[in-house]
């Protein structure tokens, strides 16, 4: 059994400007998410049994779509587990974003995965355990452009000192030959 979840994962730049925010949100206070693990969730899919692991990396070996643009420039909060979380995400997300959102919960379901019925609020979580949302912008200093062309599966161990995540299968989203 393992914890799974999809990502898009940021290149450099974007991960460069993520830890900048995450410098400017210090007031926050809480427990930023390390460099490594900010990644933007497209389908969480909870504890999945070793025998479906096979179908679950087809999945994205599968994937077939072009690099898109999001622009990070809203940041929110929300409780989770009774643990606060500080996120920024898309106010306005792409619809390939929202098209591969829905794409990999047709094909996990029809893989018999169970995916929740929740609405998919696209946002990379920069800070746990964060304060008040009250006392923090609406907004970035500067939105982030993310030109999102990295995707995976990711396994997340919950351990004492945090989650750490990694790589499972990974692919590329590449620009169609005109
Ligand atoms: P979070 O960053 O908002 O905590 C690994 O835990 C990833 O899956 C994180 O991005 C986490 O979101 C997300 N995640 C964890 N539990 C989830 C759930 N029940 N529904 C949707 N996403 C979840």
């Amino acid at each position: 059994m393992q914890r799974l979840f999809f990502a898009l994962l940021p290149d450099g730049v974007v991960r460069k400007q993520l830890r900048q925010l995450q410098k400017d949100l210090k007031q926050a206070g809480g427990r930023p998410v390390p460099e490594e693990n900010l990644h933007l969730t497209l389908l969480f899919l909870g504890n999945v049994e070793a025998d479906k692991m096979d179908a679950v990396r087809d999945i994205v070996a599968g994937i077939e779509g072009e690099p898109f643009d999001l622009v990070l420039d809203t940041l929110g909060g929300f409780r989770q587990n009774n643990v606060r979380v500080l996120w920024v995400g898309p106010s306005e997300p792409p619809p390939e974003l929202e098209a591969l959102h829905h794409s990999l919960r047709q094909q996990a379901r029809k893989n018999g995965l169970h995916v929740g019925k929740g609405t998919y609020r696209p946002h990379v979580t920069l800070i746990r355990k964060a304060g008040l949302r009250e006392n923090l912008p609406e907004k970035p200093n500067q939105n982030i452009p993310w030109a999102a062309s990295r995707l995976a599966l990711l396994a997340s161990e919950l351990l004492p000192s945090g989650s750490r995540y990694r790589i499972l299968a990974e692919t590329n989203l590449t620009e169609y030959a005109s």
